[in-house]
Formats: C-alpha cells, sequence, structure tokens
C-alpha cells in the first residue's frame, strides 16, 4: 500500500466508525460510550469477516474436501476483536484511524468479554486447532456448547480464592451468529418400544423430553488468508417457551418450569480439570451436544450426497476431544439405525470408520464412568446401544482373539454397573492418540495396554501445538517486529524458519534489542502487577513464572515451599546476594477443590510474609495474580525469564503452557514429564533446565505403595524448618496449613513434593548462576524461541491431517 492509498484507507475507515457508532448507540460520535466505540468496531470487523465466511462455505460445498468435526465440551478461545483485525491485515489503518479520531485502540479491545468457554489446556488446545486450521486453510469445524456462564472470575479476598459466576454475555456477544433455522430436537428420558415390522426390528422412542438446541456460529478467521471456518456452539432451550395448558390451569409456575429447566443445560461450564464428578446435569451437557452436532452434520451430509451415506467416513471425521463427547459412538449409531434405516453393521462400519479419539490424561480421577442407572433413565435408547456394542464386543475378544474372561473383563465398556467411557471412545473409533511422546507411550503400557495388544494399528500420537499467532505475533509484538526485522516474515506462517535466528546468536546488536525488548514486556507485567497487587516488583529482577491451573500433580505447592526455604536461607544468612528473583503465580482451583484452595492460601501467606520482610532487601518477591485466563496471559507469556512447568513425571499429559512460554524466550525449568521431554530434545540440554524423578522412578514407587516421605524429612534440617513453618504460627496465628503438612508427611506426599525437593533447589541455584551470565543467557533464550517450530499447532494439525484424520 502506497502513502495515498493508507491515507484514503484510514478517512474511509474513519467515516465508517464514526457512521458505524452513531448507528449503534443513536447518539452523535462525540457522546458514545466506550462500550458503543467497541460495539461499533466490533460490527464492522464482522461484517468484513461475514463475506469471506459466506465465500468460504460455498468453496467447500463446491470442492468437496474431507471435512473433519471437532466435538470438544470446551472451547477456551479468548478475545477475538484483535485477532481478527490483525488476520486481516488491517491493524495499522484501524490503530491510525482511530488514534486519529482521539480515541485508543487499547481500551477499546479492553471492553471485549474474555470468553471462558473452557479449564484450562484442553480448551485452550482446542481453540489453537480451531486457528491453525483457517490459518492453513482447511474444512474444520468446532462443535462445542454456549455456555450461559463461562469459568468463574476468580477474586482473592484476604488470601483466599473467591469465586464470581461468569456473566459473559451481559452485555451481548458481536461475534456469535444465532441460527434459529438450524435448530434441532435433542431428546432425554422416556420409554423405548420396539416390535417387527415386516421382519425388521423397530425402535419407538415414546414420552421422551425433548429440547430445543439451538446453534449460534462463531467466526474462525485465518491469518493473513480468506479462510473463515466455523465454530458451532449449541444452546438449549424448550421447545415451546410456555406450558400454555398450565398456564390455563393456573399453574404459573408449572408454566415456566420446564423452561428452565430446559436452560439449565447450557447454563454453566463445569469448572473441573482433569476431575470427573458424575452429575446428571453433566452427562445431559454431555449427549445435547454430541446428539444436536451429530444430527445437523449428517442432515447437510445429505443434503450435498443425494441422501446417500455411503460414503460418509470418506468425507466426513467426527473427533472425540477427550472422552466428554463419547456418546458421539452410540448416537451415531441411533440416529443411522433408528433415523436414517442402516442395518447394525452398515451403521457401525461408518460409525467407527468415521470417529478419532484424542485422550488427555490418565489422572484416574479424570476418567468418565458413568453409572448404568443414570445412562439408562436418561438416554435408554443410547444406553440399549452400547449394551449392544459391549456385547458384541465382548464375543469378538473370545472368540476371534482368544482372551480369558479376566482379560476380557478388563476391556468391556460396562463394568462394575458403570460404564467406562474411555473404553467407549477407543472401541468406536479407529483411531485413539495421545498428546505427546510420553503420554503416548504411557496410553499404550498401561492405561491401555489391552486395547493396544488387539489394535496396535488404532494408536497415534501427536505432540500438541500453539499458535503462533495468539501466543506470539500479536501479544509479542516487539519480538515480532525485531524477528520480522532480522529474518523476514516467513515464519509467521511457517514456525519452523525460526531457526534462522540461531545465526544472530553471537550478534551483539541483535542480543541487545533483544533483552530491551524482554525489558518491555516485563515492565508492562510489572505495570499490570502495580495495579492489581499490593507490591512493586523490579523488572530487572528474574522473572519466575508458574500459570496454570491448581492441581496437586502440578506440583504449584513444591515452587511455594522452595521459595519458603530460599526466604529462610536468606534470613540465615544476612550477606548472602542472589538475583533478585520475582515468582509470580496465577491459576484458578476448582471450587470444590479444597487442597488446591489451600495451596493458594499459602502462596499468598508466603507473598505476604517475604514481600512485607525488609530484611531480605527486595531480593525475592511473591505475587499471586487473580483470575487467570487467556487475556492475562498474552501479558505474562511475553514478560517470562523462567517457565515453570514442574509436575510430577508421568501424571502432566502434555503442557502447553510450557510451548507459549518457550516461543516468548523463557526457559524451561521442568521435570521430565509431557512435553517437556520434547521442548529439551528440541533445544538441547544445554538451554533447558530439567530436574527431579524420571516417570520411570515415579511408576516404580506407585507400584511399591508410594516413597517413605517421612525418611526424606528425617534426614534434611531445611525441609524439617519449613514443614514446621507450615503449622508454627509463622503466617499468624490463626494462619496454619495442616492439611498441607499431612498431605506431605501423614499420607506419604503421593506426588513427590519433598522427594524432589533437593532436586529442585539445585536447579534453582543453577538459574542464580546462569543468569549472571548474560551472553549465555541470551542464547539459551534465543535458542528457545528459534526451535519452537515443532510446538506451533500448524505442525500438530498437519499431523492430525497426515496420520489420523487423513485429509492431506
Ligand atoms: N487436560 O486441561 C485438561 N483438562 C482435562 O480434563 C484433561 C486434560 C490437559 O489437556 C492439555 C491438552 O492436551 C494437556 O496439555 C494437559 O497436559 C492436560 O492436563
Amino acid at each position: 500500500m502506497n502513502k495515498s492509498e493508507r491515507f484514503e484507507a484510514i478517512e474511509t475507515f474513519k467515516n465508517a466508525y464514526i457512521q458505524k457508532i452513531e448507528e449503534v448507540s443513536g447518539e452523535c460520535f462525540s457522546e458514545a460510550s466506550l462500550f458503543n466505540q467497541y460495539e461499533a468496531l466490533a460490527e464492522i470487523i464482522m461484517e468484513k469477516n461475514g463475506s469471506l465466511w459466506a465465500k468460504t462455505s460455498k468453496q467447500y460445498d463446491e470442492i468437496p474436501h474431507k471435512r473433519v468435526y471437532l466435538f470438544s465440551i470446551e472451547f477456551l478461545i479468548g478475545r477475538l476483536l484483535k485477532a481478527f483485525i490483525n488476520s486481516l491485515e488491517i491493524e495499522d489503518i484501524v490503530k491510525t484511524a482511530i488514534s486519529e479520531l482521539g480515541l485508543d485502540y487499547e481500551t477499546i479491545l479492553n471492553k471485549e468479554a474474555d470468553p471462558g468457554l473452557g479449564n484450562g489446556g484442553l480448551g485452550r488446545l482446542m481453540a489453537c486447532f480451531l486457528e491453525s486450521s483457517a490459518t492453513l486453510g482447511l474444512p474444520f469445524h468446532g462443535n462445542g456448547i454456549h455456555y450461559q456462564h463461562g469459568l468463574f472470575e476468580q477474586k482473592i479476598i484476604n488470601g483466599e480464592q473467591v469465586e464470581v459466576a461468569d456473566n459473559w454475555l451481559r452485555h451481548g456477544y458481536p461475534f456469535e451468529i444465532r441460527k434459529p433455522n438450524e435448530s434441532v430436537i435433542v431428546k432425554f428420558y422416556g420409554d423405548i418400544h420396539y416390535d417387527k415390522i415386516d421382519g425388521v426390528l423397530t425402535f419407538f422412542y415414546e414420552n421422551y423430553e425433548p429440547i430445543l438446541a439451538v446453534p449460534y456460529d462463531i467466526p474462525i478467521k485465518g491469518y493473513h488468508n480468506k479462510t473463515v471456518n466455523s465454530l458451532r456452539l449449541w444452546s438449549a432451550e424448550p421447545v415451546e417457551d410456555f406450558d400454555l395448558p398450565s398456564f390455563n390451569q393456573g399453574q404459573f409456575m408449572d408454566a415456566v418450569r420446564h423452561k428452565s429447566e430446559a436452560e439449565a443445560i447450557t447454563q454453566i461450564l463445569y469448572p473441573n480439570d482433569n476431575k470427573f464428578d458424575g452429575k446428571l446435569l453433566r452427562l445431559k451437557q454431555e449427549y445435547f451436544f454430541v446428539s444436536a452436532g451429530l444430527q445437523r452434520i449428517i442432515t447437510r451430509y445429505k443434503r450435498y450426497n443425494n441422501k446417500c451415506l455411503d460414503e460418509f467416513s470418506n468425507k466426513i471425521c467426527i473427533h472425540i476431544n477427550d472422552t466428554h463427547p463419547a456418546l458421539c459412538g452410540p448416537e451415531m449409531m441411533r440416529i443411522l439405525m433408528d433415523d436414517e434405516g442402516l442395518s447394525w453393521m452398515d451403521a457401525w462400519r461408518i460409525t467407527v470408520n468415521s470417529l478419532t479419539f484424542t485422550n488427555h490424561t490418565v489422572l484416574p480421577e479424570a476418567l468418565e464412568k458413568w453409572p448404568v442407572d443414570m445412562l439408562k433413565l436418561l438416554l435408554p435408547r443410547i444406553y440399549m446401544i452400547i449394551e449392544e456394542i459391549n456385547r458384541q464386543f465382548l464375543d469378538k475378544l473370545r472368540i476371534k482373539y482368544g482372551l480369558n474372561e479376566s482379560e476380557i473383563a478388563a476391556l468391556a465398556i460396562i463394568q462394575d454397573e458403570q460404564i467406562n467411557m474411555a473404553n467407549l471412545a477407543v472401541v468406536c473409533s479407529h483411531s485413539v492418540n495421545g498428546v505427546a511422546a510420553l503420554h503416548s507411550k504411557i496410553l499404550r503400557e498401561e492405561t491401555f495396554r489391552g486395547y493396544y495388544q488387539i489394535f496396535p494399528e488404532r494408536f497415534n500420537s501427536v505432540t500438541n501445538g500453539v499458535t503462533p499467532r495468539r501466543f506470539l505475533i500479536n501479544s509479542n509484538t516487539g519480538l515480532r517486529d525485531l524477528i520480522d526485522a532480522s529474518i523476514g516474515t516467513e515464519w509467521q506462517s511457517d514456525l519452523f524458519a525460526l531457526e534462522e535466528l540461531m545465526k544472530y546468536a553471537e550478534d551483539a546488536s541483535f542480543m541487545e534489542k533483544y533483552d530491551q525488548i524482554k525489558l518491555t514486556n516485563k515492565i508492562h507485567l510489572a505495570d499490570y502487577i502495580k495495579k492489581h497487587n499490593p507490591v512493586t516488583v523490579n523488572p530487572n529482577s528474574i522473572f519466575d513464572i508458574q500459570v496454570k491451573r491448581i492441581h496437586e500433580y502440578k506440583r504449584q505447592l513444591l515452587n511455594a515451599l522452595h521459595i519458603l526455604d530460599l526466604y529462610n536461607h536468606l534470613k540465615e544468612n544476612p550477606q548472602m546476594e542472589i538475583v533478585p528473583h520475582t515468582f509470580i503465580f496465577a491459576g484458578k482451583a476448582a471450587p470444590g477443590y479444597y487442597f488446591a484452595k489451600e495451596i493458594i492460601r499459602l502462596i499468598n501467606a508466603i507473598a505476604d510474609l517475604v514481600n512485607n520482610d525488609a530484611s531480605i532487601k527486595d531480593q525475592i518477591k511473591v505475587v499471586f495474580l487473580a483470575n487467570f485466563n487467556v487475556t492475562l496471559g498474552e501479558i505474562i507469556y511475553p514478560a517470562a525469564n523462567i517457565s515453570e512447568q514442574i509436575s510430577t513425571a508421568g501424571k502432566e499429559a502434555s503442557g502447553t503452557g510450557n510451548m507459549k512460554f518457550m516461543m516468548n524466550g523463557a526457559i524451561t525449568l521442568g521435570t521430565m514429564d509431557g512435553a517437556n521431554i520434547e521442548i529439551h530434545e528440541a533445544v538441547g540440554d544445554e538451554n533447558i533446565v530439567t530436574f527431579g524423578l524420571s516417570s520411570d522412578e515415579v511408576a516404580s514407587f506407585e507400584k511399591s505403595g508410594g516413597y517413605r516421605s517421612f525418611e526424606v524429612f528425617e534426614n534434611n534440617a531445611r525441609i524439617q524448618k519449613i514443614m514446621q513453618q507450615l503449622i508454627d504460627g509463622t503466617f499468624g496465628n490463626f494462619s496454619h496449613f495442616q492439611s498441607i503438612y499431612d498431605s506431605l508427611l501423614l499420607y506419604n506426599d503421593s506426588y513427590f513434593v519433598l522427594k524432589d525437593f533437593d532436586s529442585y533447589a539445585n536447579a534453582q541455584r543453577h538459574i542464580n548462576d546462569l543468569y549472571q551470565c548474560p551472553d549465555q543467557w541470551f542464547r539459551m533464550s534465543l535458542s528457545n524461541v528459534a526451535y519452537s517450530g515443532l510446538f506451533s499447532s500448524d505442525r500438530a494439525i498437519l499431523d492430525y491431517q497426515k496420520n489420523i484424520w487423513k485429509t492431506l
């Protein structure tokens, strides 16, 4: 764009924007509120998306490639406006026009709600996959739930987590389009009768409760291209708003009750991460979006394929993201048999050939197991189908594979009057994958060992990835510009190209600019901290950061206890000097997870103690930032020096925060767990700091009943001191941490916190030394950026395409 074209574009934008502000507000431009300014900008951008969206759909219909539908109960998409503007390549024009109008671009962007339609890694991964697929121009759509309330907003009051409902739709959401004419009915409860009609067993489903599923579509825009895919989220509504007969009979409450019961299904996201809690409403949610999504996909497919389903599995792939949508198997069977009249055999062939499944966790408490009675009552026809899938599968194990009864029992879908959803998903899919190399190995050798023996060809592995557009290009603009100026812009769509950066590893002027960018990002985060927490932090200190859900296996506790130990050290040795450290935490605990909430309380208690003790001369500061979400992450990742990835080895399936930090030049301080292992391989041993037990060591301790934490305690005076401090009033007379103390000592420390303590403390000391060699530190940091190509979700999507969906 030359100078005069740019001028023209800015003027045109200004005029359109002024007009739109007046249209949305009904006031003249100067009177409109900040929210109106945001609304108007969102509308203009949605209009631009809209025409590309329509064109993309048309193109997909004309050139029918295999489509992938991603079924997930969570999509943590983050704010969209800035991402849209950048992907449309109009940021410069919009920003300049807005500033020339005397308005503030960033302040306007900040009016957008951050839709919390997911808990953590799993939901965010799905959003990265959507963005990458659109950027790669692939026909790939999401299918999920339109939660009225997303993940709660976290406040920290007196050091404790307090949850506030997240009413993200309060002011409306400008990026979704309601499509009532594409609504479908989802049926719950009722009775099944069957009869032979013309010799064919036919099922009748009666007395069911119909719920209307209404789709809301959100555009997923590809970066710097014309592709716009869809994220379809289903909202539950009553079939009729009002029960007129009840109303006429004077039963006013009954007349509206069925409305709120229907709406309850999509009222709220369950706030658990890596934890199954077995509520009936959750089962309703799972079936609701599975059934609605599949019904629509099959209807649409028939419309474009002469009503014939024979080729369905060659043209459609339904991807089951973790077990929450595992009812896709039986629901697809139901639709194909009961609605479409296919035989069991034909329906089964199409179902298995269409479905693929990703497992995201091996934690036993996360594995979904629904009671048979609950499923039978809520979904009687689905239960019948599951029973039959199970019966046929067990027969096959007996006859074809010659398994004995105990081997068969271990692989059954129905076990002890419960439906094992992971087993259901494996049996109904033709591909099962883990999300990092170690995790996939654990699936093959432990979790799904028996399945791997009979279906080895079904097992795959795809290491997770994250989108560099959101987590580097749009959020770390300083680094983006430096990279662009140094190696060109190709890396933005091919992250492997970042390897070229290594040619600057010895370049002093590059290093100076690079370090300056990190400092600027740290100042930005320090400002945020100052605004939200009662502490001032030094941007020249090491920013050592752990942000993720609070969970015992992620071991925020190890980090916190080490800080306490370091503080003790400084107190005991007043002459001691370390590089100043700022330890930053953020993350939500599930509201019912008492122990995780205690960990938050402990971190805040340590922060209080350390931050207010002048005797340690500001050498350490501790910060817990409230309400971690995608938007806050975008401020945090670019400012990090150290990325804490310290889960008990074998427990973190992959991790994706580790990748976001790495891309922004943070050095991983981690265990050999999940994708840390692949990060280690990518950057080389000299550019990462690892510590702790290996997953084999952890597993072997676990097999022999755990290790003896008390022995570690007895032989380590430093550990004795910090443990004592948990219960001796160090944090105030009424602030004890008995449950943490008990879990580590009386209940044998299931997550090996004390066992790994020394190794972690040594790793921390090593970091302190490394940071004092600026050249080496710069090289380590740059290597992390340069070798992050493997961790782009573009690479992950290409792997799925090639090895799992077979769409390449
Ligand atoms: N994961 O976030 C969740 N929630 C779950 O319920 C189960 C797993 C996470 O999924 C991520 C994406 O695959 C993984 O990186 C992470 O290790 C895992 O805990």
